[in-house]
């Protein structure tokens, strides 16, 4: 089995993470998607990553997709609850963190375009997002150990890979001082091997 991915994407942080805690051995091969010689689209035809390849070649996307399939195949330590009710509520909390890197991607895009291209209010949009989405966070956290219920899960490996991934782009947003809640929830996340070995570089 191997991992398509890189070392900045928090989606691809964020399996890697669930790879680390379900202790799956995974080759890691690297794949520029923004380079003009990219391959990616033989094995994702969306041209994203991540992209878990199987043994018999299948692969699978997106990370969502991805973790749920890890999770299912390794029954030591359960991320996603197996069903019901609380199984939609960890999904949630990850639907609400890969919403806020999505909107912080495409400020980062954006920004990146020349100028007269960017389009500040298109920015100012996806700023919106990303700050409703860490209220929303520090909101339903409160002062719970972790996002859902009495356990380490999913819903913090996603919260803890957004917070990653905005610290690592947008240190300019001072969310640590903002919502100490969700600061002390990402120190505690990066005390685990497994968050440790994927900061964004
Ligand atoms: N919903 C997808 C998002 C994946 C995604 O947008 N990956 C970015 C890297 S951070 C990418 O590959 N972008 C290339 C592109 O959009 O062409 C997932 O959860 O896997």
């Amino acid at each position: 089995m191997k991992l398509i991915g890189n070392h900045t994407s928090p989606y691809v942080r964020k399996v890697r993470i669930v790879l680390s805690e379900k202790k799956t051995e995974c080759e890691f091969v690297i794949n520029d998607v923004w380079s003009a010689s990219t391959d990616i689209e033989h094995s994702n035809p969306l041209g994203k990553i991540p992209v878990l390849v199987l043994d018999d070649n299948t692969c699978i996307y997106d990370s969502r997709v991805i973790v749920e399939f890890l999770d299912s195949r390794a029954p030591i330590q359960r991320l996603i609850p197996e069903g019901g009710r609380e199984r939609i509520e960890v999904k949630v909390w990850e639907a609400l963190a890969d919403g806020l890197q999505d909107a912080a991607i495409a400020m980062l895009l954006e920004g990146r375009r020349p100028e007269g291209e960017k389009s500040p209010s298109w920015i100012h949009r996806q700023a919106r997002k990303v700050d409703a989405a860490l209220a929303s966070m520090s909101r339903s956290l409160g002062k719970n150990a972790w996002c859902y219920g009495r356990n380490f899960s999913l819903a913090d490996v996603a919260v803890g890979s957004a917070l990653g991934y905005l610290a690592f782009r947008f240190p300019e947003n001072h969310w640590q001082k903002t919502y100490p809640n969700l600061r002390s929830l990402y120190e505690k996340l990066m005390q685990r091997d497994s968050f440790k070995s994927t900061l964004p570089q």
